[in-house]
């Protein structure tokens, strides 16, 4: 976060998070290190890592190194510039909530589906406080409208893989959670500044 600013490539605010990684003693990433400013926060896992950042970007860094076998996996958001606009913080706000839900909801005793239920009840009903969704919450939920800025899952198991082994499901019945599981909880909203397909108006901001 502060080595990025306007002018430098995603790539070299790459170098220096990986540079962290191995002088801290990581021999290698968990996975390829996606640092996506703009449009291209856009794009799941994209990792050329190629685009020169602007003033008022947003940059998403999901990266983890490796430790002991083990892999870390952290996204994070923040203005390349060090300043959110208004939209994006509001945006940001929405987003923390939803991941903190989530966090909440990742309790022994509850199903792993409690923590997508929480975290997308979380973003729709920021959308629609924002204006960006045509209709109320339940609606939004029932028909997945929200799915236009969020089409993701919440998360998945972590370990010696990113995306670790481990079911899902027993018997069709979302798994009840117990303890020592690790698991990660990464709700987003994704609005591409570029996309001239949907228009939508931020109310709140
Ligand atoms: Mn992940």
């Amino acid at each position: 976060m502060r080595y990025a600013r306007p002018g430098l490539y995603e790539y070299q605010v790459q170098a220096a998070l990986e540079y962290v990684f191995r002088v801290a003693g990581s021999p290698r990433n968990g996975y390829p290190s996606i640092v996506a400013s703009g449009p291209n926060a856009c794009i799941l896992h994209y990792n050329e890592n190629t685009r020169r950042m602007e003033e008022g970007d947003l940059l998403l860094i999901d990266a983890g190194c490796e430790w002991g076998y083990h892999s870390a996996d952290i996204t994070r958001t923040f203005p390349v510039s060090g300043r959110f606009t208004a939209p994006q913080r509001a945006v940001y706000e929405v987003v923390l909530r939803a991941q903190l839900a989530g966090i909440a909801a990742a309790r022994p005793g509850n199903r792993y589906e409690a923590i997508h239920e929480a975290a997308r009840r979380v973003l729709a009903e920021g959308l629609v406080a924002l204006g960006a969704l045509p209709r109320g919450l339940e609606e939004s939920l029932a028909m997945h409208h929200y799915r236009e800025f969020y089409m993701h899952g919440t998360g998945h198991w972590l370990g010696m893989d990113v995306h670790d082994v481990g079911d899902y499901k027993i018997d069709r019945a979302s798994r009840v959670l117990e303890p020592g599981m690790v698991l990660t909880v990464e709700p987003g909203l994704y609005f591409d500044p570029e996309r001239e397909t949907v228009t939508y108006h931020l109310r709140a901001c």
